[in-house]
């Protein structure tokens, strides 16, 4: 399990950080001992996480729809709307419908989880993410025995994103997860980092953090989530499928066709740091390799 810090954050707080970062020392130091016993395994390798600045985090980014350069989105993405929000879930499941973002979060035990970011372009980050395991919103809208997938697609706005007017993917940008993965106590909705709401280019208002994963897997600005009994529509991997397969898992032993995915750049390292070696899983081995068990990873990439 992941390192937990449960607090009163919600998505649309607005927590000066300082007061924040001087919270969460709090609840790091009472903690610590509590939960050493308690949670285990990678408890000790969270811990030694240093996340990235809050600039770093959010000046590099992958949101295609406001365009293809790492810092296109820190430039263009003020121009989305996130309020009013809502999500579409639908599909095999017990009440489907429309969900506002408030309908969404009541309830929700608004978490910081510390996790590892791991790019398919071998860079990589810490960040810290607040929200959601993704399980309890499946759980509260009843999935159906018939499920074994879930869809989610991202808004597709070509008055509010220059990148969508170029046929650059297949937009709306899609994504899905097999059930199991999808219900992993480590598979988070996202609603912000640092404790602030989620920047727009960081994926505003809710986006998916799947950590063992490559970062393509993680949608962002969700408004659609579908429970399906077939493989999902995934953008990159109906681009290039020779190139980035469903599953996606971080795995240092098989390459992309074009480059090595053993070592990882660690943004805001500089650029004369030495490489990083890629964990399997992208370092939860130990939480996600059973989901695995009796798969062959170089064919199901
Ligand atoms: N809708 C949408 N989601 C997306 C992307 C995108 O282009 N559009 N890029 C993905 C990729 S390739 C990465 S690495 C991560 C980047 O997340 P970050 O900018 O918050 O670090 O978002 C993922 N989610
Ligand atoms: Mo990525």
């Amino acid at each position: 399990m992941a390192r937990r810090y449960i607090s009163d954050l919600n998505w649309n707080d607005v927590t000066p950080r300082a007061l924040y970062l001087n919270r969460r020392q709090l609840i790091g130091a009472g903690g610590a001992a509590l939960g050493a016993g308690l949670i285990g395994g990678a408890t000790a390798a969270q811990g030694e996480l240093t996340p990235n600045s809050w600039d770093e985090i959010t000046s590099y980014n992958n949101f295609y729809e406001f365009g293809t350069r790492k810092e296109d989105p820190a430039r263009n993405a003020h121009t989305l709307t996130t309020q009013p929000w809502s999500i579409v879930i639908d599909g095999l499941v017990d009440n489907p419908g429309t969900y506002s973002m408030e309908q969404i979060v009541e309830g929700m035990t608004i978490e910081e989880r510390i996790y590892r970011f791991r790019c398919v372009e071998a860079w990589s980050m810490v960040i810290p993410w607040n929200g959601f395991e993704l399980a309890d919103l499946l759980t509260r809208v009843g999935v159906q025995s018939g499920a074994r997938y879930v869809a989610f697609e991202t808004a597709l706005r070509p008055d509010e994103m220059p990148g969508v007017r170029l046929p650059v993917l297949d937009w709306p940008y899609r994504e899905g997860l097999r059930l199991d993965e999808a219900m992993h106590p480590l598979t988070l909705m996202a609603t912000g980092l640092y404790g602030e709401p989620m920047p727009n280019q960081n994926g505003a208002p809710i986006r998916l953090v799947v950590p063992w994963k490559y970062g393509f897997k993680s949608i962002k600005s969700i408004v659609r989530i579908t429970l399906t009994d077939t493989e999902p529509h995934a953008t990159w991997n109906a681009t290039q499928p020779q190139e980035y397969g469903f599953y996606s898992n971080v795995n240092p032993t098989v390459d992309h066709p074009r480059w090595s995915q053993a070592t990882e750049r660690r943004i805001g390292d500089g650029l004369f740091a030495s490489r990083i070696p890629t964990l399997m899983f992208n370092g939860y081995e130990a939480e996600v390799a059973s989901l695995y068990e009796g798969m062959d990873l170089t064919a199901q990439f």
